[in-house]
């Protein structure tokens, strides 16, 4: 048997990340000793809806996380058990909740720092409900071989060290969570083990004390001793002594008290726990709480060191007298190991795992990403500019100081050309229709293709085809693109020519030719085609497509590369069209009739279906 948590317990944790953590750890222990998971539901807003991946062994539990506690409870009513993890600003109207809960018997809160006024409220709600409050400040409560709620026990080895994966004849209260540990832990070395275990939380005032305990480990036959580790401050140790004194007890009470070193300490001495605070000499004080228990018949040792002993003393008094039997041994390697992560298996060399993707530009395993090996802060340091990054991201090199500026001046000059332009029409169409931003961006970028703005990249391969395959027969080049590609890509302008030139492709030319030492046969082939074709045409200019993919050519960039700088550049003028547009509030477009030439069929009547 046990007190409090049991094989029936099934909960709910109401708390985010901290919460799922203590699920996991608890469903650990549920895997150890072979029971189903004690956490059926999560409760936070923020997170509503999704399902937190939980394993029992190796088994994958999807729990689900609920906006609110009535929904949890509805579909889950098994839950009998409300665990809190949230902080202290939300804890406490979050016990509420779980104590007005009719199949909710027991409130564990975690959360540190509930206001004392809230305490009280909280536990007078709790008395007035006839439900058990644990905590606040509790690391939880475990019942050895039954259920364990909270992250109490620590790691799985600990959980199999303590015993506690069968029941044993000692009950542990304490106030502290780290502590309960080394209770259970002693219970374990010099006796049989523990039935029970609860933090009670060291705030002034927890939900339930120690008297209310013992009564219930009075009543638990499997309970033979009680440990009890208390603390300086407050009056719960005496109050224990006062009900060990009153009658007859069945169970055995071993207490040890800490802060006896107070009394040689100076005063001021800070200790953890709020409810930790008063007591140098006289009430409150653990010499007088030790004299208390000793009065009332309860095992104190002098010091900690001596609980060992007096558990130990315990133990074999109940031998002897037949309240409990010798335990006999379990093998613990017949019990479950808890099946190892890839990760833990692969350090050891033991599995070969295929990797699934590859990477060859990025790493972010250290403090920080490094592109292409370098750290971005240092680029940063060291004056590096985005033009960088992208050259070392795309092209896996950096880029000297003068393809740099190449590369900066691309990207500015096709950031944006105006609202009529299909790709910022489509980015704005989509604003206006209320869409958000991310959306409303790749609307206008599902745009940009062959006639528009993605024409980089195959601007940039076949003119370094045309540059090798007809070096000195631009006809022969025309031709072959006509028969078997098309219009050129980068030649062509729906309103640049030569009366209107595209000044972007003017200056990008003549910086690149005047101002840098870069060599660009590409570029200077695509100006000798664009000689031909705009005496044909005169709007069939070499635009700034194919003047962007000639340079980047001639500048190394792998040729699949090209049309991202038009993406990337584009995306600026998108994100800010789509700004603009919620900015004015801008309303919903509809097309006016006139804009549109109906080319249909006049009204006629349906005819009947055959
Ligand atoms: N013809 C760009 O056409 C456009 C020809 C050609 C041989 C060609 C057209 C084209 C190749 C793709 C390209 C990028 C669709 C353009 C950009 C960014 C932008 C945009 C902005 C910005 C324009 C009329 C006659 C026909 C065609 C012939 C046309 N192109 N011949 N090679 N390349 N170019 N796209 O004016 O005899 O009458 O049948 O596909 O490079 O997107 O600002 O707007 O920054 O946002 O609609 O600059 O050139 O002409 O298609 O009716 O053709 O010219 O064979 O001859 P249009 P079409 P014919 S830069």
């Amino acid at each position: 048997m046990s007190i409090l948590a049991n094989k029936d317990t099934r909960a709910v944790i109401i708390g985010g990340v901290a919460g799922v953590n203590a699920a996991k750890r608890m469903a650990q222990f549920d895997y150890l000793i072979n029971r189903p998971l004690t956490v059926q539901a999560f409760v936070y807003p923020p997170e509503a809806g999704q399902q937190k991946e939980i394993f029992r062994g190796g088994e994958l539990k999807n729990v689900t996380v609920y906006n609110s506690l009535a929904p949890a409870l509805n579909e889950h009513p098994e839950i009998n058990t409300a665990l809190i993890y949230l902080g202290a600003s939300r804890a406490t109207q979050a016990a509420i909740e779980a104590l007005e809960s009719p199949n909710i018997q027991l409130v564990s809160m975690i959360t540190e720092g509930v206001p004392e006024k809230d305490a009280k409220r909280l536990k007078k709600l709790a008395q007035k409900h006839g439900k058990m409050l644990n905590g606040p400040s509790s690391i939880g409560v475990m019942s050895a071989g039954e259920c364990r709620l909270g992250v109490i026990g620590g790691e799985y080895r600990n959980l199999k060290l303590c015993n506690l994966y069968r029941p044993g004849s000692f009950g542990v209260l304490t106030k502290s969570g780290g502590l309960s540990n080394e209770a259970m832990w002693l219970c374990a070395q010099n006796g049989d083990g523990i039935t029970s275990a609860v933090a009670i939380g060291g705030d002034a005032y927890p939900g339930t004390d120690f008297v209310t305990y013992l009564e219930m480990f009075e009543n638990d036959s499997d309970t033979k001793a009680v440990v009890l580790v208390g603390e300086v401050g407050g009056n719960l140790e005496e109050e224990a002594a006062e009900w060990l004194a009153a009658e007859p007890r069945r169970i055995k009470l071993i207490a040890a008290i800490g802060g006896t070193c107070q009394e040689v300490l100076p005063q001021g001495m800070k200790f953890g726990h709020a409810g930790a605070k008063e007591g140098k000499k006289g009430a409150g004080s653990a010499r007088s709480k030790m004299n208390a228990l000793r009065e009332a018949g309860a095992y104190v040792p002098d010091t900690f060191g001596g609980l060992s002993k007096a558990i130990k003393q315990v133990y074999e008094e109940l031998l002897a007298s037949g309240a409990i039997k010798p335990e006999s041994e379990i093998d613990e390697a017949l019990l479950p190991e808890l099946p190892p992560s890839v990760q833990e298996v692969m350090k050891q060399g033991e599995v070969i795992v295929e990797p699934l993707i590859r990477t060859t530009i990025s790493d972010d395993r250290g403090e920080e990403p490094r592109y292409a090996g370098y750290a971005a802060s240092e680029l940063c340091s060291k004056g590096y500019g985005i033009e960088d990054v992208v050259g070392l991201l795309w092209g896996k090199k950096l880029p000297t100081r003068e393809e740099s500026e190449i590369i900066k001046r691309i990207i500015m000059i096709s950031a944006d050309h105006g609202p009529a332009v299909s790709g910022a029409y489509g980015s704005i169409l989509a604003a206006c229709a209320g869409i958000d931003m991310p959306q409303a961006v790749s609307a206008g970028m599902t745009m940009i293709g062959p006639r528009f703005g993605g024409a980089v990249t195959n601007a940039g391969k076949y003119f370094k085809m045309g540059v090798k395959d007809y070096p000195n027969d631009i006809p022969g080049f025309l031709a072959w693109m006509k028969k078997n590609v098309g219009p050129v890509p980068g030649i062509g302008h729906r309103v640049k020519s030569l009366r209107n030139p595209d000044q972007r492709v003017k200056y990008l030319v003549s910086y690149v030719q005047n101002e840098t030492s870069l060599h660009t046969p590409i570029l200077n082939y695509a100006l000798e085609v664009e000689k031909i074709t705009t005496a044909k045409k005169d709007n069939l200019i070499l635009n700034v497509d194919g003047t962007m993919g000639c340079i980047l050519m001639d500048l190394g960039f792998p040729e699949h590369s090209l049309n991202g700088f038009f993406v990337l550049a584009r995306t600026i003028g998108m994100i800010g069209h789509w700004i603009d547009q919620n900015n004015q509030n801008a309303r919903l477009i509809r097309l006016y009739d006139y804009l549109i030439n109906y080319a249909v069929k006049p009204e006629r009547p349906v005819p009947d279906k055959k």
